[in-house]
């Protein structure tokens, strides 16, 4: 059952069906062998441990970038209707859980954003993690647009840590997210620290195993960047 973790983060386990993880984990084999591969994008010299294909804007430390130049001068790959569509969906099935909250205000499902008429992301980033990468913990500040963030999980289960908005450290709750499971981030959760601190390996269900990538973890964040 979806789950309101704090105000603005509602946790959607098993959003996606079977089919639905089958049919993006395909998508992923696709946008891996085309024209923008995926990156490690380096920050203050450090490559990051996860690879990144950007869809819509290319994302780099600070800013949105339509040339994707640090790999190939290509443009960037298209932000895919398919991917609004479901982001709709998403908020639409966390706003139902919202309105069913007994925690949670009435007015929660617009002041967190969770109006799927209004959703209307313009980049996705899509992160491969493998067994051994983590991200640590930030706030996602680049975007200009206060939209909730919509995140997808495919693969391998990962240790979600959902932080607060003031500091990297406590207090913060750790979350398994597993294949398809679905998360929103939006109101007062949209820019509070997280991170992934572990990839839990060979734990994907069979359907959703990465084999072409010896396993491991896609996340997909859909974003509005509030850029033209
Ligand atoms: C992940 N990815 O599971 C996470 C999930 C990233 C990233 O952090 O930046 O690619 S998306 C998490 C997210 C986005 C916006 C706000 C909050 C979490 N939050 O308030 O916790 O690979
Ligand atoms: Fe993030």
């Amino acid at each position: 059952a979806p789950r309101v973790i704090a105000p603005g983060a509602v946790w959607l386990p098993g959003f996606l069906d079977e089919a639905g993880q089958a049919w993006i984990i395909r998508q992923y084999a696709q946008w891996r062998s085309g024209p923008v591969p995926p990156h490690a994008t380096t920050i203050r010299g450090h490559p990051m441990s996860v690879t990144t294909i950007g869809l819509g804007w290319h994302w780099r430390p600070g800013r949105y970038d339509r040339e994707a130049k640090d790999v190939n001068n290509e443009l960037v790959l298209p932000f895919p209707d398919w991917m609004t569509r479901l982001g709709r969906q998403v908020i639409d099935a966390a706003a139902e859980a919202v309105a069913a909250d007994p925690d949670s205000p009435a007015s929660a499902p617009a002041a967190w954003g969770l109006d799927p008429g209004a959703y209307d992301p313009d980049v996705a980033l899509v992160n491969y993690y493998d067994e051994n990468a983590k991200m640590g913990m930030h706030q996602d500040k680049d975007e200009h647009d206060p939209a909730p963030v919509v995140s997808l999980s495919l693969g391998d289960t990962c240790t979600f840590r959902f932080g607060n908005t003031e500091t990297k450290n406590r207090p913060y709750e750790d979350i398994r997210l597993a294949s398809g499971d679905a998360f929103v981030f939006g109101g007062p959760a949209r820019f509070a620290f997280h991170g992934v601190t572990r990839i839990h390996p060979d734990t994907a269900p069979s359907y959703a195993r990465l084999d072409d990538l010896g396993g491991g973890r896609i996340n997909i964040t859909m974003r509005a960047t509030g850029r033209k």
